[in-house]
């Protein structure tokens, strides 16, 4: 089945800090993007949840600093700043990548703002902050929930991963990859 309207739905954005906690608490790296960025995508407004689609990572990164610790600011992300090398990330430069996303107030977390994070399905040996990202969001795949314990909230995310593959394997998703969007 190809994505069911209103996906997809396009996103244009770019890599920003967050809490700093997808890869050393979940060993599963998010980039994260103004929550701004989802709401005016198209997507029902207050549609929190898990979302499966592309991305495509491209443009120079930099080197994130932070200025607090998470732990410092509670449920409020640490402030950041992004200091910009010119080297572009090698070799992902413009290639459309599976991703599963999350967006809303993460409940195990608590967070008192909300997030829209993207876990690409993929290796990459650096981190890409301040890069551009484009995302076609493909279709929903379920609420935010709470969880028990950090590895319930893991095994729930792979589960998602693996959901994500096994829809974007069915027709209709593959030729979105040479969608006009990500020329
Ligand atoms: P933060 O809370 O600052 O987003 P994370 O640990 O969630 O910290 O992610 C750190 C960064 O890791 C992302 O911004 C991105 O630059 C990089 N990264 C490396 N591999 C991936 C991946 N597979 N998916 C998404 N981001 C990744
Ligand atoms: N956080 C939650 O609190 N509840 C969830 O159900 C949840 N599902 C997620 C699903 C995926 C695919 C991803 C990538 C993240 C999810 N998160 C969820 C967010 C997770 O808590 C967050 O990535 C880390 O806190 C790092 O920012
Ligand atoms: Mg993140």
């Amino acid at each position: 089945m190809p994505p069911v309207p209103p996906y997809p739905v396009f996103i244009d954005s770019h890599v920003i800090g967050g809490f700093g906690r997808g890869s050393s608490d979940l060993g599963i790296p998010t980039a994260n993007i103004p929550a701004s960025d989802f709401l005016a995508s198209g997507i029902p407004k207050g549609q929190t949840g898990i979302y499966f689609g592309l991305a495509k990572i491209s443009g120079t990164y930099g080197t994130l600093v932070r200025h607090s610790s998470p732990e410092e600011n509670g449920p409020k992300p640490p402030a950041t700043e992004i200091v910009r090398t010119e080297k572009s990330i090698v070799p992902e430069d413009g290639v459309v990548l599976p991703m599963v996303m999350s967006v809303g107030w993460n409940p195990f977390y608590g967070n008192s703002e909300p997030s829209a994070e993207v876990h690409i399905v993929h290796k990459f040996a650096e981190q890409f902050y301040g890069a551009d990202i484009k995302l076609a969001v493909l279709g929903y795949i379920r609420p935010e929930q709470n969880f028990a314990s950090v590895d319930a909230l893991i095994e729930e995310i792979m589960n998602d991963i693996r959901k994500a593959k096994e829809f974007l394997a069915e027709d209709g998703f593959k030729q979105i990859e040479s969608n006009e969007f990500f020329k």
